[in-house]
């Protein structure tokens, strides 16, 4: 178990099995036949709670997310890459409205989740925590990193919770354009000169590890699979995706000629899954608890952001206005 927190069966025995057994029974029922959950639909708490955690983290990753590469737009070679790298980063943006919008259909504030977020007490994507130091680095991430979120989102996309699943799909059409843009950028380096191309091959060493971690915990420890995939919030297991990618990338990236800092990376004939190294799940735990190479400017960025915009937000609420309330 990931993080010493409950076990699955602790969760059922506090929270699941409090809840009423014929509502949960047609709850289970209604996932079971494919339909949506919608917000004024029953739901078990963990569920709910669950999802709030999962949706709000992923709004945390679009919106830190664009960050790293975000530093990049005055400095992109030339006029073409900075007007897409810009609508790239504005995209992200974007996503962590959608998922903003998705979490508060559950009750919980966007000032709240906001707030949780520039505390440091809810987490986001533990790759967005280092450095992008040279261009190829931002070329990884529009690439690279776009494609780990596809792989995530399309299959999450065709999950349970309504509100969420049109986010993702939403948000998948337009990621898909980033992924062409990271290509076309990935390409154009790998077609260059020598140092082109070593640059590029120094972004693939520094962002291997993090990309590995991704996709989050080995299926062994990881502590919300079980209860997600149940309810198909997850549709897959997070060695699932992370194989999945490693089917779709590993050969292109090869293809262009590059190499991975993994001398154990192969396709296991045998079991038609890759076989790797160990990702490094101490370095993993300490990123996403807050002690990342950039978690503080992260999070210091977006608290000055927050703080600069109060007098915006507070001038176009009207003395009515309220922010959702939950829907139990
Ligand atoms: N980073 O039990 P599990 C993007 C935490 S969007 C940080 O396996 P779960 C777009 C996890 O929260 C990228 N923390 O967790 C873009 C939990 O801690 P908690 C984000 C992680 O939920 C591209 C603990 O470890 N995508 O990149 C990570 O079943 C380019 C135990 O782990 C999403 O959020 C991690 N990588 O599975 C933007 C997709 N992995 O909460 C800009 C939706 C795990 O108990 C540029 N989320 N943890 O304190 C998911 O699919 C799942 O939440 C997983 C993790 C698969 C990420």
């Amino acid at each position: 178990m990931y993080g010493g927190g409950n076990t699955f069966e602790n969760v059922k025995t506090d929270s699941v099995l409090q809840e009423d057994p014929k509502k949960l029974a047609e709850f289970e029922a209604r996932i079971e036949r494919g339909e949506k959950i919608e917000p004024t639909d029953w739901m078990p708490q963990l569920y709910r709670k669950q999802l709030i955690r999962m949706i709000e983290q992923h709004a945390h990753s679009e919106i830190i997310g664009a960050l790293p590469e975000g530093t990049w737009i005055t400095r992109a070679p030339g006029f073409r890459r900075k007007l897409a790298l810009m609508a790239k980063v504005q995209d992200e943006v974007g996503h962590a409205q959608l998922l903003y919008s998705a979490a508060e259909t559950l009750g919980k504030t966007r000032e709240q989740m906001i707030l949780d977020l520039i505390s440091g007490k809810s987490k986001y994507s533990n790759i967005f925590n280092y450095p992008a130091f040279t261009w190829a680095d931002s070329c990884f991430i529009s690439w690279l990193v776009d494609a780990g979120a596809i792989v995530n989102q399309l299959a999450n996309a065709k999950g349970s919770y309504g509100p969420y699943c049109r986010a993702l799909e939403r948000i998948c059409a337009e990621e898909s354009f980033h992924l062409k843009y990271g290509h076309h950028c990935v390409i154009y380096l790998a077609a260059g000169t020598a140092v082109q191309r070593q640059m590029f091959q120094e972004a693939i060493n520094r962002w291997w590890g993090p990309m590995m971690h991704f996709f989050g915990p080995s299926d062994k420890i990881s502590e919300h699979t079980q209860v997600l995939m149940k309810w198909r919030v997850k549709m897959a297991t997070n060695d699932d995706m992370r194989n999945q990618f490693l089917d779709m990338y590993v050969p292109k990236i090869w293809e262009l000629g590059f190499t991975l800092p993994d001398p154990k990376l192969a396709k296991n004939p045998a079991t038609g899954r890759w076989d790797y190294t160990e990702p490094d799940w101490e370095e993993f735990k300490r990123v996403i608890n807050g002690d990342g190479p950039c978690n503080k400017e992260r999070l210091e960025v977006r608290r000055i952001a927050e703080e600069r915009g109060k007098w915006v937000r507070d001038a176009m609420k009207t003395p009515k206005m309220s922010y959702v309330s939950p829907l139990v």
